[in-house]
């Protein structure tokens, strides 16, 4: 199989993680994709443009962090992301939905912020700037919750990869202000799937 991703994509971050956590190295194989360019040769794979997207060894190409994630999981061995039932599976829902929420936005303030200065949104920049520190706030409360301190799941995993963009928004300093948060996500980056895979950048 092959899973095309970017260096700094919080998405395809997601993937590349799952692919750790399941020991499937060795059967898939990560290809950097070229995304924001006219006619780069990956919309012929991916007409979406978009990453992570994995093609499989038949052939068929799945869109979205989502589906991968729970592709990779059910592709070798038992299953580790599958949601309990009842309230617990509510609850991880719940979870995800938020962290989820949180990493698209910060994925709109990061996009804006490599546009050209003078194509930039003040509001836009300002209206993210102001969901994120809503969301920190949030994230200091829930983050001892026990499905964001139990075995690793993909709530945990798409907040990890949210906070993975902290250090491109300049603006952006949850930490100092959060301390349970900043606890949680200093564990959470030395788990060896999050360490292999945080994104390289300078400033
Ligand atoms: N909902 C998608 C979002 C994927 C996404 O937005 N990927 C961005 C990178 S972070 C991308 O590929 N952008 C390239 C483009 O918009 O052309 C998912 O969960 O996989």
């Amino acid at each position: 199989m092959k899973l095309y991703i970017t260096e700094g994509s919080p998405y395809a971050r997601m993937a590349r993680i799952v692919v750790v956590e399941k020991g499937l190295q060795s059967q898939v194989e990560i290809v950097v994709a070229k995304t924001r360019v006219s006619d780069s040769p990956y919309y012929r794979i991916n007409p979406s443009g978009r990453v992570p997207y994995l093609v499989r060894d038949d052939g068929v190409g799945l869109e979205d962090s989502t589906l991968i994630c729970g592709y990779l999981d059910h592709f070798a061995g038992k299953p580790v992301f599958d949601l309990p039932g009842g309230e617990q599976g509510l609850e991880a829902r719940r979870l995800e939905a938020s962290a989820r929420s949180m990493l698209d936005g910060l994925a709109v303030w990061y996009r804006e912020l490599r546009r050209p200065q003078n194509e930039r949104s003040p509001t836009l920049l300002q209206h993210e700037a102001d969901r994120a520190a809503r969301f920190a706030d949030l994230w200091e409360r829930e983050i001892a919750h026990t499905l964001m301190r139990g075995s690793l799941n993909i709530a945990q995993i798409t907040l990890a990869c949210a906070f993975g963009l902290e250090p491109r928004l300049p603006s952006f300093r949850a930490r100092g202000r959060h301390p349970k948060l900043s606890d949680w996500l200093e564990h959470m980056a030395e788990r060896p799937s999050l360490a292999a895979t945080t994104p390289a950048f300078k400033h």
